[in-house]
């Protein structure tokens, strides 16, 4: 998906793909789990939009619960991936308080947050204004609002949305397959499927700290220059966490995936 091919028309004016150009950049995550699986240990890449700008991450402030974790995973793979995260906080019509403090401590870490409401039309313009001239991957949990937000940007799309259940209050997975628009010239969305599990693909331990954008000021300051952050005597991340630079969130959210990052990676 988002490939940029040469095509070379038949004569029945069909065509055939004879050239792939490079990719600029590509987002990947390991496969999901297939139950049953002959290698049950052997988890692939699974390419999901190549040539992109924009990674459009759609949270929600409930209905589904906002997840900072998740949140979290997902501008790694997005930093790792060399494409520009950027934040929505989707829902606020629902909700009193704002989420002021994730989207303060986000903009702080130096993300741009967009807080919207497809209801109240909150954050629409301002979002519409930032993905112009770009190649925009929206992606998110199921239910959080990717497809009517793009519905709400651009009502031509008139993309289908679902229903959140009553008793799990997550979305039913309503897109179901990968959807690239051109929406203006030079502007391009990708519409995903909700994502249920989230692991990022090929990321080594010893390099998840850098793609945790406010960390990076620190790497360099750590006694071995082999630390994780997690343990290591004269460790400056740990620092920083303890005189309130870093976000205990954040560096929770970091011990959260360096827990579940594999040891033995293989390119
Ligand atoms: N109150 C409120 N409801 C919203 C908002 N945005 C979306 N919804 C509702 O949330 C539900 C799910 O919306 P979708 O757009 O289908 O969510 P999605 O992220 O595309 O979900 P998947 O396609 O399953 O990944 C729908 O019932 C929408 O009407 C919002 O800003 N406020
Ligand atoms: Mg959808
Ligand atoms: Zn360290």
């Amino acid at each position: 998906m988002g490939d940029f091919v040469d095509i070379e028309m038949n004569e029945d004016g069909t065509g055939s793909i004879h050239f792939i150009h490079e990719r600029k950049n590509c987002i990947s995550r390991k496969a999901p789990r297939i139950k049953g699986a002959a290698f049950r240990g052997e988890r692939l890449e699974q390419k999901i939009a190549s040539n992109v700008d924009d990674m459009i991450i759609v949270t929600s402030a409930v209905l589904p619960m906002f997840n900072n974790k998740a949140l979290d995973r997902l501008i790694v793979i997005a930093e790792s991936s060399h494409i520009n995260p950027i934040i929505v906080i989707n829902k606020i019509d629902l909700v009193k308080d704002e989420l002021d403090y994730w989207a303060e401590l986000y903009t702080q870490i130096g993300y741009k947050v967009f807080v919207t409401s497809v209801v109240t039309g909150q954050g629409i313009k301002e979002l519409a204004e930032e993905i112009k001239g770009k190649v925009n991957v929206f992606w998110g949990a199921s239910g959080v609002g990717k497809s009517s937000l793009l519905n709400k940007l651009f009502p031509e799309l008139d993309l289908r949305v679902g229903e959140i259940s009553s008793s799990s209050k997550k979305g039913t997975h309503t897109t179901v397959t990968v959807l690239l628009k051109k929406v203006a010239e030079d502007t391009y969305i990708v519409d995903t499927p909700g994502i249920r599990e989230i692991e990022p693909y090929g990321i080594k331990k010893e390099d998840l700290a850098h793609y945790l954008k406010e960390f990076s000021l620190y790497l360099n300051d750590c006694r071995f220059n082999t630390c994780t952050h997690f343990h290591e005597p004269g460790c400056a991340v740990i620092d920083a966490v303890e005189n309130e630079l870093i976000s205990l969130e954040r560096y929770e959210s970091y011990l959260n995936m360096l827990d579940t990052i594999e040891e033995d990676i293989n390119f």
